[in-house]
């Protein structure tokens, strides 16, 4: 599908009661993203396919793919090059994008996806992207760590294909100092504990008519974030409000594939443990819609 905008491009039930606690723990002790000494990438999946909006800074190209890569840590601005990513096509042909933008994901707190924009292969029989590889010279570092490092060698990625559904790929706490600043943070007095949750695509509601508009009340009904509690059980909280909406002025579509959950104060020494949301609320860049998720974090 065509109809889609791009670079916005890039596009359960457990125990069903919040537990107020009277107690104040601290959020953020209870994740510890730097806990993540080693760096992965999450996925690589297709956005859109030949869209009008896909177009690189200085490059006339249009009608371009998208390609957003997220990783579990941040990728340091500065020691991303185009030419750090080679896709390989079915047909034995590896290209480089002609970019590689941490965009829409750009704020300081967005810094583990790249979203890459080129000419990577056609829907045709033998045509398809099948994976991504890495030079080896980009440089980054865990989430909530202060240090940038090398990356140094990773996998090749195989790539999801543009028809596929979007799909959950992180979720960690948005501790004070990641939180701090952030423009469309979750309102003030709205919320005591944040989580970040991060798609595989870039993320707007599910419409079946092609109408693209950012995502509502539905998302945050449906949006679970399940904690495991010190004495070993599982607690499902609603969020009370979902953030980090319309990332790009007043439309949504350059939407990026992040969504913040605003949830209640959670019990002391509890442990994000999973993020659910049910089917048909968000599509990506390709118009697809989600399948309902039962995303584990990881650790
Ligand atoms: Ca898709
Ligand atoms: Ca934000
Ligand atoms: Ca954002
Ligand atoms: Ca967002």
């Amino acid at each position: 599908m065509l109809r889609k905008q791009s670079a916005r491009s890039f596009g359960v039930s457990l125990i069903m009661f919040a537990l107020f606690s009277v107690f104040v723990a601290p959020s953020f002790a209870r994740t510890a993203p730097s806990a993540r000494v080693k760096i992965s990438v999450l996925s690589a999946a297709m956005g859109s396919n030949d869209a009008t909006a896909n177009s690189c800074p200085g490059s006339s190209a249009t009608g371009l793919d998208n390609l957003p890569v997220v990783f579990n840590w941040f990728i340091r601005p500065t020691s991303v090059r185009a030419s750090d990513f080679t896709i390989r096509n079915q047909n034995g042909t590896k290209t480089h994008p002609i970019c590689a933008l941490q965009y829409p994901p750009d704020e300081r707190n967005e810094l583990q996806t790249i979203n890459l924009i080129g000419s990577f292969g056609e829907s045709q029989p033998g045509q398809r992207p099948v994976s991504v590889e890495f030079s080896g010279s980009l440089q980054g570092r865990p989430v909530g760590a202060q240090q940038w490092r090398p990356v140094g060698a990773l996998p090749a990625q195989k790539i999801v294909q543009v028809e596929a559904a979007p799909y959950i790929v992180d979720a960690w706490t948005l501790t004070p100092p990641l939180y701090a600043g952030d423009r469309n943070r979750c309102s003030p007095g709205v919320g005591a504990t944040f989580v970040r949750v991060v798609w595989s695509n870039g993320i707007t509601a599910y419409s079946d008519s092609g109408a693209i508009s950012e995502v509502g009340d539905a998302i945050t009904a449906s949006y679970r974030a399940v904690y495991r509690l010190a004495g070993g059980g599982l607690n499902a909280f609603t969020p009370l409000a979902v953030a980090d909406l319309l990332d790009h002025g007043g439309t949504a579509a350059m939407d990026d594939n992040m969504h913040d959950l605003c949830l209640p104060r959670v019990p002391r020494g509890a442990t994000l443990h999973a993020i659910t949301i049910g089917a048909d609320l968000v599509q990506d860049p390709n118009g697809d819609p989600n399948d309902s998720q039962t995303f584990i974090v990881r650790p």
